[in-house]
C-alpha cells in the first residue's frame, strides 16, 4: 500500500495548489470551454517537450465518454527518482510543485508550453482526479491524486515491462466545480492537433473522441513539416513555382525555419509561430523575416537588371501579394506581449531571423534562377498594381466626400445615425431591392440592391476590385474604409445581411460576398456582424392563418402540427424579386419575424483555405462551405 503521511512540504504544496484553485483564471486565463482545451494542451505540451528533446514519436489524445482526458506517450516517461530538493519522486514533484516541470529535468531544451506555461501541476490543481502511469526501465508505475491535486496514491510499481517500452500516460477529469462546461469541441481540438503535427515534423498525433455512438479519430504525421502546412493552406489555389521553399537555421540558441510558397492570388496568408504557439500579432521574429525578404527580392531584381535604377523599390506590401508563409521560431525564453500575449517581444530575435531567412532565401534565388524571376516579375506587378489601386482609392475618397449619403442614388440609407441599431441589406437584384425599399423600417433599415453577380475579389487584384461600380458603393457604405485604412469603429452599421433567394444563385452571390468581406473587411466578420437572412420557401395557408416555413422539414413538421380535419393551402414562395413590399416584410425583413443567420470565421487559416478551394467552377463546395460557417441561430434579435 502507498504511503500517505503528510509533513509540512506537503502543506506548502497544497496551498500552492489551492491559489490555483482560487484564481484558475490567472493560470489558464478562462474557465469556459478555452480553459477546459488549455488543460489539454498543458498535458500534451509535455509530450511534445520530450518529441523536441528527440524521444518522442507518438502522442495520443484521447475525450473519453465520462469526459475525463487521457494522453499517452512514447517518450522516456517523467523520471521516477526521488528528486532531492522534494523528497518525493519526480513524477508527483511534477505534478504537485506549482512551477515544477522543465525546471526539475536539468539540460532539456524546453521550447513548447501554452500561453501561460504552468504545466501539469496546474491541471492537476483543477481536476477532480488524475492518474499518472510511467514506463520506464522496464518496470511500470503509477500515482494518484484527487481534489484539485491532494496525493491519493504516491508513486508505486504496478508491475513490468519490456525495458524498450517507455513512455508516460496521464488521465484526468477536469473539474466541475471549476469549470463552467465539460464539453470539449472535437473539431477545435482536431484543429489544433494537426497544427502541432505540422509544426513538428515526423510526430504522430492521434485524437480519438469516445463520447459519441461511433468513435471518431483522426491522426496526422506530417514528413515534411511547415512546408505540408504551406502546401494545405495552398490548396485549391494557383501556385506559380512547385518547390516549396523551406529553409531553416540557428543562431544563438534561437531556432527559425520557414516555408513559403507564390501563388496567383493577390492577398497573403502568413502564420508565424514561437515554441508551437501562433503568434497572431507578429512580432520580432515575423518582422525579420519580412525585412529580410524585402530586401533579398530587390537586392536580386536590381543585380540582375529587372528593376531598373529609375525603378522605386519594392514594399513589403508588394513581395508579399500571394505569399503563403509559414514561420516557426523555437526560443528557449520567449517574451510574449500585447493584451493577447501574440506578439513575439524578443528584440534579438529580429536580427536572428533576419540573418536565417536572408542566408537561406538568397541560396533559393541563386540555385533557382527560373523560380526567381517567377516570383520577381509577380511582385513588380503588384507594385505597379499598387499604385494603380492608389488612384482608384482616392477616388473612392473624393466620391464618398462629395456625396455621402446616396452613393450615385443606389444605396437607401436609413435616417438613424447610431450604427449600433442600423442595418444595412444588400439585396440581390433590382426588383427584389425596390420592394425591399418599400417594405424597410426606413428608421433604420438601408437597402443597397446589388445588380448581377459581384465581381469576385479572389481572382482580382485591388486595383480591378476598387475599379467595380458595386465594391466601391460597399465600401463606402460601410465606412470603415480598406486596408490600411480599415477601421472597424467608423462601421455605419450594426448588422450586414445579405438578402439573396434560397437557390443556387443566392449562393453564388452570398459566397462571392463573403469573399468580398473575408478579404477586404475580415474584422466585420470576426466580430460577428455579417448575417445571411432566410427568405422562406413555403406559405401555409389555413382559415385566416399564414404561416412560412424555411424548407421541406420545416413545412412537414408544422403540417403534421395541424389538427388532421384542417383544410390547407400550401404555395412554393417565389423569389424575393416576385414578393411584394409587404410580403418580403413579413417574412424576411420584420426584427420580430425574420430568421438571421450569423457568418461566423472561427479558424482563418482553414477558413482562408476553403475560400480558394470556393472559387473553383463547382458550386458544391461552395454551398457547403457556406453551409458550415453559417451558424443557424433562431430570431437573433430577441
Ligand atoms: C502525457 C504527458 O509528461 N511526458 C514526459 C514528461 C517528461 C519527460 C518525458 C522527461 C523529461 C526529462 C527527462 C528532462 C518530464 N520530465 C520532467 C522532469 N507526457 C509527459 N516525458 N526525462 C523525462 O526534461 O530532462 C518534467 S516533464 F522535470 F521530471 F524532468
Amino acid at each position: 500500500m502507498a504511503e500517505n503521511k503528510y509533513d509540512a512540504s506537503d502543506i506548502q504544496v497544497l496551498e500552492g495548489l489551492e491559489a490555483v484553485r482560487k484564481r484558475p483564471g490567472m493560470y489558464i486565463g478562462t474557465t469556459d470551454v478555452k480553459g477546459l482545451h488549455h488543460l489539454v494542451w498543458e498535458i500534451v505540451d509535455n509530450a511534445i517537450d520530450e518529441a523536441l528533446a528527440g524521444f518522442c514519436k507518438h502522442i495520443e489524445i484521447t475525450i473519453h465518454k465520462d469526459n475525463s482526458i487521457t494522453v499517452v506517450d512514447d517518450g522516456r516517461g517523467i523520471p521516477v527518482a526521488v528528486h532531492p530538493k522534494t523528497g518525493i519522486s519526480t513524477v508527483e514533484t511534477v505534478y504537485t510543485v506549482l512551477h515544477a516541470g522543465g525546471k526539475f529535468g536539468g539540460g532539456g531544451y524546453k521550447v513548447s508550453g501554452g500561453l501561460h506555461g504552468v504545466g501539469a501541476s496546474v491541471v492537476n490543481a483543477l481536476s477532480s482526479w488524475v492518474e499518472v502511469t510511467v514506463k520506464r526501465e522496464g518496470k511500470i508505475y503509477e500515482c494518484k491524486f484527487e481534489n484539485g491535486g491532494k496525493t491519493t496514491q504516491k508513486l508505486h510499481e504496478i508491475g513490468v515491462c519490456d525495458t524498450d517500452t517507455t513512455g508516460t500516460t496521464v488521465t484526468f477529469k477536469p473539474d466541475p466545480d471549476i469549470f463552467d462546461t465539460d464539453i470539449y469541441d472535437y473539431d477545435t481540438l482536431k484543429v489544433r492537433t494537426r497544427e502541432l503535427a505540422f509544426l513538428n515534423k515526423d510526430l504522430r498525433l492521434t485524437l480519438t473522441d469516445e463520447r459519441g455512438e461511433e468513435q471518431k479519430q483522426d491522426s496526422f504525421l506530417y514528413e515534411g513539416g511547415i512546408s505540408e502546412y504551406v502546401k494545405y493552406l495552398n490548396k485549391g489555389k494557383t501556385p506559380i513555382h512547385d518547390e516549396i521553399i523551406h529553409l531553416d537555421g540557428e543562431e544563438a540558441g534561437v531556432f527559425l525555419e520557414v516555408a513559403m510558397q507564390y501563388n496567383t492570388g493577390y492577398t497573403d496568408s502568413i502564420f508565424s509561430f514561437v515554441n508551437n504557439i501562433n503568434t497572431h500579432d507578429g512580432g520580432t521574429h515575423e518582422e525579420g523575416v519580412r525585412r529580410a525578404l524585402t530586401r533579398i527580392i530587390n537586392n536580386y531584381a536590381r543585380k540582375n537588371n529587372i528593376l531598373k535604377e529609375k525603378d522605386e523599390a519594392l514594399t513589403g506590401e508588394d513581395v508579399k501579394e500571394g505569399l503563403t508563409m509559414i514561420v516557426s521560431c523555437k526560443h528557449p525564453n520567449p517574451q510574449f506581449e500585447g493584451q493577447t500575449k501574440g506578439r513575439l517581444g524578443n528584440s534579438e530575435v529580429r536580427k536572428i531571423a533576419d540573418n536565417v531567412f536572408a542566408d537561406g532565401f538568397e541560396r533559393f534565388l541563386m540555385e533557382n534562377p527560373e523560380e526567381a524571376r517567377v516570383i520577381i516579375d509577380k511582385t513588380m506587378t503588384a507594385a505597379r498594381a499598387r499604385v494603380a489601386a492608389k488612384r482608384a482609392r482616392e477616388l473612392t475618397r473624393r466620391k464618398s466626400d462629395l456625396d455621402p449619403i446616396n452613393f450615385g442614388g443606389k444605396l437607401v440609407d436609413c435616417k438613424e445615425k447610431d450604427p449600433s441599431v442600423c442595418e444595412i441589406f444588400l439585396v440581390e437584384g433590382d426588383s427584389a431591392g425596390g420592394s425591399a425599399i418599400k417594405g424597410r423600417d426606413s428608421m433604420t433599415q438601408a437597402i443597397l440592391p446589388l445588380k448581377g453577380k459581384i465581381l469576385n475579389v479572389e481572382k482580382a487584384r485591388l486595383d480591378k476590385a476598387l475599379s467595380n461600380e458595386e465594391i466601391r458603393t460597399i465600401i463606402t457604405a460601410f465606412g470603415t474604409g480598406i486596408g490600411d485604412e480599415f477601421d472597424l469603429s467608423k462601421l455605419r452599421y450594426d448588422k450586414i445581411i445579405m438578402m439573396t433567394d434560397a437557390d443556387v444563385d443566392g449562393s453564388h452571390i452570398r459566397v462571392l460576398l463573403l469573399t468580398l468581406f473575408y478579404r477586404f473587411f475580415r474584422p466585420i466578420v470576426e466580430a460577428g456582424h455579417v448575417y445571411a437572412a432566410q427568405p422562406p420557401l413555403f406559405c401555409i395557408k389555413h382559415g385566416k392563418t399564414i404561416k412560412y416555413v424555411l424548407n421541406e422539414e420545416e413545412r412537414d413538421e408544422y403540417l403534421a402540427s395541424l389538427n388532421p380535419n384542417t383544410k390547407y393551402d400550401i404555395a412554393r414562395m417565389k423569389g424575393l424579386g416576385e414578393m411584394d413590399a409587404e410580403e418580403l416584410n413579413e417574412t424576411t425583413m420584420d426584427i420580430n419575424k425574420r430568421i438571421l443567420r450569423k457568418i461566423t470565421v472561427d479558424d482563418l487559416a482553414t477558413a482562408d483555405a476553403a475560400f480558394a478551394k470556393l472559387m473553383g467552377e463547382d458550386v458544391g463546395p461552395r454551398r457547403q462551405f457556406i453551409e458550415e460557417n453559417a451558424v443557424y441561430a433562431e430570431n437573433l434579435d430577441f
